[in-house]
């Protein structure tokens, strides 16, 4: 039972550790959070708005599979600061 909990602890610290990450390299990327991260605009942003996300990543403008609602940061590309802007404007 100990050792479980030791997990849960260890696997919290993580998430803590990543978001803090995280922030960090959004604030030094300046990520605006001007943009509406509810790209399917159904009125909230969810995990369906992060799988419209997922299913774009790694495309650019030009690309039959690139989702312009999806690029938040509004340089081409759906990449991880894509994500970033995504996870910390929210
Ligand atoms: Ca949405
Ligand atoms: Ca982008």
């Amino acid at each position: 039972m100990l050792k479980c909990w030791g997990s849960i602890l260890v696997a919290a610290g993580m998430m803590l550790v990543a978001s803090a990450t995280f922030a960090q390299d959004a604030q030094e990327a300046q990520v605006s959070c001007d943009t509406n991260t509810d790209i399917d605009g159904d009125g909230i942003t969810g995990p369906r708005d992060f799988a419209i996300l997922k299913g774009a990543y790694g495309t650019n403008e030009g690309d039959s599979d690139f989702v312009a609602a999806a690029d938040l940061n509004h340089d081409g590309w759906v990449t991880t600061l894509d994500y970033q802007v995504m996870l910390v404007c929210n």
